[in-house]
């Protein structure tokens, strides 16, 4: 994976110089973590956990300590399930985020992954701000085989998805994947718009299995934390999608965001292709990467 072994490059170049872990090494560890996006409290803690360990277990040698860091990060990211709850049927996946991030573009993928691993997908067209939006995710649709409900621009978001929702009880589909639109006229509107499509759900759907998936740009580095805080507040996550991956050296915010939100990474985008959405799962990332 490209944005793994971009960070393996900074971090090997660290462990590279290593002599021993002393105050320069974690200078410059901390520098390095901040560099690669964890930002400055998560790499602070890091390094803390680090230092800890090396004093309290006595390590020496460059293998002990780079296990200990490896340790320590996976621990930050084990927050909770990397994998969707899928488990009833219909189960319904909100897709949210601002605008541009890659919600219709990770919607494509995901249907294409679910549909190849047997599951009846249907697809709902909620962003219905633009005429456009609603024909992308056509293309998504005809381009991996699944279903769409969509209705006319401008029509009631909710009613899309009462749509939808009614489709898919009536087909007997196992997963609905609602995307959203990523821009109202301010953000209160936005943040409301998301409460009524749940409650849309609560109320269709009463039981079902349900994600409620951010989308961020890992090109927007620290801005993205901001923005899944915000929509953690109102729209409670259950995870996060964190899509361009593929075209920056930053995947550390990944990190960031577990530890800061206690919300996983469940996906990861690495490009604009259909086959460009990976599971994320906290282990094999720090192995990746460390
Ligand atoms: N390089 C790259 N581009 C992506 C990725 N995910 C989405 N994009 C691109 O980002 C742009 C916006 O995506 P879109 O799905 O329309 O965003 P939305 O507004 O959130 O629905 C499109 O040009 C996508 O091809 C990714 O993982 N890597
Ligand atoms: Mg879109």
């Amino acid at each position: 994976m490209g944005f793994f072994n971009k960070i393996k490059n900074i971090t090997t170049n660290l462990f590279g110089g290593f002599t021993e872990a002393d105050e320069a090494f974690f200078d410059e560890l901390e520098e390095t973590l901040i560099l690669a996006d964890l930002g400055v409290d998560t790499a602070t803690d890091a390094v803390e956990q680090l230092r800890a360990r090396v004093r309290k277990e006595h390590l020496r040698d460059q293998e002990e300590v780079r296990k200990a860091l490896r340790e320590i990060l996976a621990d930050m990211m084990s927050v909770g399930d990397p994998a969707l709850d899928l488990s009833t049927q219909p189960s319904v996946v909100l897709v949210i985020g601002v605008n541009g991030v890659g919600k219709t573009t990770s919607i494509g993928k995901m249907a294409n992954q679910l549909k190849g691993e047997g599951k009846h997908v249907l697809l709902c067209a909620a962003d219905t701000f633009r005429a456009a939006a609603a024909d992308q995710l056509q293309i998504w649709a005809e381009r991996s085989g699944c279903e769409l409900v969509r209705q006319h621009e401008g029509a009631d978001p909710g009613a899309v998805l009462f749509d939808a929702l009614a489709a898919a009880k009536a087909r007997g589909a196992d997963v609905v994947l609602c995307d959203t639109a990523g821009r109202l006229h301010n953000k209160a509107n936005l943040m409301a718009e998301l409460g009524k499509l749940s409650k849309i759900i609560d109320r269709e759907c009463p039981g079902a299995a349900r994600e409620t998936l951010l989308v961020l740009d890992a090109t927007t580095g620290q801005n993205g934390l901001i923005q899944a805080r915000q929509f953690k507040e109102t729209a409670g996550l259950t995870g996060i999608v964190l899509t361009k991956l593929d075209g920056t050296a930053k995947g550390g915010i990944v990190i960031a965001i577990a530890r800061e939100l206690g919300v996983p990474v469940k996906f990861a985008g690495v490009g604009e292709g259909i086959d460009d959405l990976k599971p994320f799962g906290p282990q094999e990332y720090v192995e990746a990467i460390i």
